[in-house]
Formats: C-alpha cells, sequence, structure tokens
C-alpha cells in the first residue's frame, strides 16, 4: 500500500472505532532498517543513562531523563532492558524520516484536517521476549490535555516493527471508546493511576487486537482506551507510535517545531 488517502471503509473506521489499519506497508528490507535504527537509539540512550542520566522512580518503576529524551526502563527490577524511549525521531536519521514518510503523512493530513501537520511526540515501545510487560488500559488524552488543545486533531499513528501476535503482546484498542472523550481514571493506584482508565467507563470485551504484520500502521485516536498485554513469546514486539498535531505546533517534550512531510504543492505548480 502507498501513500494513500483515507478510503471509505477508514474513515468509517476511524468515525465508529476510532481506529484502523494498514498491513504491511513497509517492505521487510525497509522494517529491518528501521529495526536497526531503533536499536541504535536504544544503545545511544543506554550510553547517556550510564554516563549521565538523572534517574528517578514512579510507583516503583525506573525512569531516566537523558538531555532530550525520557526513558523508561523495564517493570521487574531484575530486568536491566529499556521499554519506553520518549521523543526517538531525533537521535537518529533513519528515525527522524520516518515522521516524513508520505505513506504516514497523507493519512494524518485527513485525520488532523490540515494540509499541514506537525510532530507532537513519538516514542519506542520495546517489549523484549518473555520479559517486556504490558501496557494497562488507557487513554493518551487526559495527560495530553495539560499540554495541548483540539485533542480529536491528534491521531497517533503505530508503526509495527514485529510480527505482533496475542502471544507477543500485540496493540490492542476498545473500539467506539473514542466517542466519550476523556473518561475518569483510577484512584488510589499510586502516582500515575489517574492516567489509567477506570474499567467501568468502558467495555473490555469490545477490544480489538491488532494482529498484524511487521511493516503495519494502526491509526488510532488520542481519546481511544488502548493498551497491551506482556510479551509472554520468544519474540520481541516492537513499536514506534508517532502522535501528529496541526502544523506551526511545538512539541510535547522538545522545545521546538517538526512539522512533518514538507507542504503540499498547489495543482498545477511547477
Ligand atoms: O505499545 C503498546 O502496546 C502500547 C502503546 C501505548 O499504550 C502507548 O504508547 O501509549
Amino acid at each position: 500500500m502507498g501513500a494513500e488517502g483515507l478510503s471509505k471503509s477508514e474513515r468509517l473506521a476511524w468515525r465508529e472505532q476510532g481506529c484502523f489499519s494498514r498491513k504491511a506497508v513497509f517492505s521487510s528490507q525497509e522494517i529491518a532498517a528501521l529495526r536497526q535504527a531503533v536499536e541504535r537509539c536504544v544503545v545511544l540512550v543506554e550510553g547517556e543513562i550510564e554516563s549521565s542520566g538523572r534517574g528517578y522512580r514512579i510507583d516503583g518503576n525506573r525512569y531516566f531523563e537523558t538531555e532530550d529524551a525520557t526513558v523508561q526502563m523495564e517493570h521487574d527490577p531484575a530486568s536491566g532492558a529499556v521499554r519506553v524511549v520518549e521523543p526517538f525521531h531525533h537521535l537518529d536519521a533513519r528515525c527522524d524520516a520516518l515522521v516524513d514518510d508520505p505513506r504516514i503523512v497523507v493519512p494524518v493530513r485527513e485525520l488532523v484536517d490540515d494540509e499541514r501537520v506537525a510532530l507532537f511526540t513519538d516514542k519506542i515501545n520495546l517489549k523484549r521476549p518473555y520479559e517486556g510487560s504490558g501496557f494497562r488500559w488507557h487513554q493518551d488524552s487526559p495527560y495530553w490535555a495539560h499540554f495541548a488543545s483540539e485533542l480529536e486533531r491528534m491521531p497517533n499513528v503505530l508503526v509495527t516493527l514485529d510480527d505482533a501476535s496475542a502471544q507477543n503482546g500485540c496493540f490492542r484498542v476498545i473500539a467506539g471508546s473514542h466517542k466519550r472523550g476523556m473518561l475518569p481514571g483510577l484512584e488510589g493506584d499510586g502516582t500515575l493511576g489517574p492516567l489509567f482508565t477506570d474499567p467501568r467507563g468502558f467495555d473490555a470485551s469490545r477490544q480489538l487486537l491488532f494482529e498484524v504484520p511487521a511493516g503495519s500502521l494502526v491509526f488510532f485516536s488520542a481519546h481511544s482506551v488502548h493498551g497491551s498485554e506482556p510479551n509472554r513469546s520468544g519474540r520481541a514486539r516492537r513499536a514506534a507510535v508517532l502522535t501528529y498535531q496541526p502544523g506551526g505546533r511545538r512539541m510535547f517534550k522538545l522545545d521546538a517545531r517538526r512539522e512533518a512531510g514538507g507542504v503540499l504543492q498547489e495543482p498545477g505548480a511547477a
């Protein structure tokens, strides 16, 4: 699949389910190169953590702030693995180029409803074999509401870097949960509890499992309740998530603008 605008069924899925996927958009060669690029980012942040990263704990989980990224470590204290790096695009030229890929940006322009789109944030979620932990049900919008407006115009695009299945912790979305805006968070469940969605606010039986091959894209709304199970398999489950917004706005964690995909040519322009 190339750089195509939204089909009728994708528009319908976006409106009704808050998500849709496009399978195997990137070739296996492209994904192999992207995996290598992502692993270069991990090595880079590991080096920074070792030399100068500032570490802290929230609800028992370990985080580090490097000069320009937040690094979350695996939950199990016995694991030394990096779990999430946010942002990562600026750490590697190949990752930076992903932000502008027309196969992502063309449909995103329609979801943002703007010819100009900018990056809001981006992360890599790494679930190493057997030790990759799950992501509890949550929405992004309650978190981002402190930093951004027009949350309906901030689509996420998850890029699968490995074949994803229920066994290795594929991404999941609660169909239709985006329709209810920001839902109540958990109370009395640690510092981050309010950022996890109270299970009374959605119907868990409506979860969609994105069991898709490496190189696929999952588009989902900032209001969608989403999450994933731990990796119980011997195969990695890595993914990149890019979040876009209308053009001209600054990024979430970096005090800079990152316009995406360049300016569209006017019809008939040379
Ligand atoms: O990578 C996953 O499975 C979950 C991603 C997620 O929930 C997030 O990045 O907010």
